[in-house]
């Protein structure tokens, strides 16, 4: 239903995103993409590249007048480094004239961790930058520009999407789980680390200065949460429909993400049947939820048989620390086949906070597309009427029997 692609260089001229199958008449706040992209880019213990990038989409296709046309969307991202990294990302043979920045080393001594060798075996390449560039968290910007039209997708059905930062290298909220909707979202653009407790934000914070000073990387968790999910996205009836697997693989394929967890996550394994699943009660002479159930806990994370279950959505993702140490571990030179350092690269120290921008980025971009599966059609008015006519079934079916 909902695709995209993306391509482009960390120091290339830029990215770029084309997402495909937005429906048509949808208003596009495009100041709301930048602030998603601007989010991305924050957060306590980047590098100094973010200093230089002032990232925004530039639209080059499938939005007219402020709103999307049903057509591919394209945006473009420009890198102002290249301006630093012309002479060495330069698509030409020979160096035009007024080529910017200097001729930059071979990279041969590959970091733990990252994709370098593995990938300069697979791709055959003597130069591990052209592996570098490519497998490089830059490219998390262009899917947050997708990711921001899907979101905007979403919450014209009231559907609105959050997250929060709970641990950075072991320190942390012990249950995510309590971490309500209003307080994630309720998090400012500026916060250092999206966590919701200050104490432990400040010993976060600390414990990124340490490893900054100590020339190495920290890593954490984030948890994206999603209000106002309607029942019946994804399906139980084949594996590849089931929509925790989905989203799990969105949250999977953001760099240096190593675990993923739906509702309780691993906490599963460690709890008894009865403490772990979700009780159903009748919603009668409460705010009636549209199936006319309620759930006093939530640990499944709002999924049930990989189908959604009209709870929020709560996944969590856990980041790795940052392969680029400015205390390099030990590594080969593969040019001379000796024990050397791995090489040392601009990096950020800890950019958990941005992967938790990615993450929500992801869950939009799965999520609208397993509404377009659902209630799809070409246009936003199709889907409306698709909406509505499901809703006065629900209405017909559960609030009339929980009423009488
Ligand atoms: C990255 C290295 C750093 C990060 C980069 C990911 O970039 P640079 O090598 O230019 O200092 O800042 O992340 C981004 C550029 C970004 O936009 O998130 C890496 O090696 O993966």
């Amino acid at each position: 239903m909902l695709r995209f692609l993306t391509a482009g260089e960390s120091h290339g001229k830029g990215l770029v995103v084309i997402l495909e199958g937005m429906p048509a008449g949808l208003a596009l706040d495009l100041a709301a993409i930048t602030a998603d992209l601007r989010r991305r880019q924050g957060g306590y213990g980047r590098g100094r590249r973010m200093a230089i990038e002032a990232d925004e989409a530039e639209v080059l296709s499938g939005v007219r007048a402020g709103e999307t046309l049903g057509s591919p969307i394209a945006f473009l991202i420009r890198n102002k480094d290249w301006e630093n990294w012309q002479e060495t990302m330069r698509a030409e043979i020979a160096s035009p004239a007024d080529t910017g920045g200097p001729t930059r080393d071979v990279v041969t001594r590959p970091r733990p961790g990252h994709a370098d060798l593995a990938g300069a075996i697979k791709y055959d390449r003597t130069d591990m930058r052209d592996v570098i560039e490519r497998a490089s968290a830059r490219e998390t910007a262009a899917r947050v520009a997708a990711g921001a039209v899907a979101r905007q997708l979403l919450a014209r059905f009231g559907l609105h999407v959050t997250s929060h930062v709970f641990a950075i290298n072991g320190i942390g909220i012990e249950n995510p789980l309590l971490v309500t909707f209003e307080q994630a979202s309720g998090l400012s653009a500026e916060s250092l680390l999206r966590c919701t407790d200050p104490e432990i934000e400040r010993r976060m914070v600390a414990e990124i200065d340490r490893a900054r000073e100590a020339g190495d990387t920290v890593g954490g968790a984030f948890e994206v949460i999603v209000s106002g999910v309607p029942v019946g996205l994804g399906s139980y009836v084949q594996w590849d429909r089931r929509l925790d697997g989905r989203l799990a693989q969105g949250i999977m394929s953001i760099p240096a993400i190593k675990a993923v967890g739906v509702g309780r996550g691993v906490g599963v394994a460690a709890m008894p049947g009865s403490q772990i699943h979700d009780e159903i009660l009748p919603a009668r002479g409460r705010e009636h939820p549209p199936t006319g159930v309620i759930r006093p806990t939530n640990n499944a994370g709002g999924l049930e048989g990989g189908v959604t279950n009209g709870e929020e959505l709560r996944i969590s993702g856990y980041m790795k620390p940052i392969a680029t140490l400015m205390k390099p571990l030990r590594s080969v030179d593969v040019a001379r086949m000796v024990e050397a350092p791995a090489v040392v690269e601009r990096s950020d120290v800890c950019a958990v906070p941005a992967a938790a921008a990615v993450g929500e980025a992801m869950i939009c971009l799965i999520l609208a597309d397993a509404l377009l599966e659902k209630f799809g059609g070409d246009s936003l008015a199709e889907i409306e009427r698709n909406v509505a006519a499901a809703s006065d079934r629900l209405r017909a079916r559960f609030l009339t029997s929980t009423r009488s």
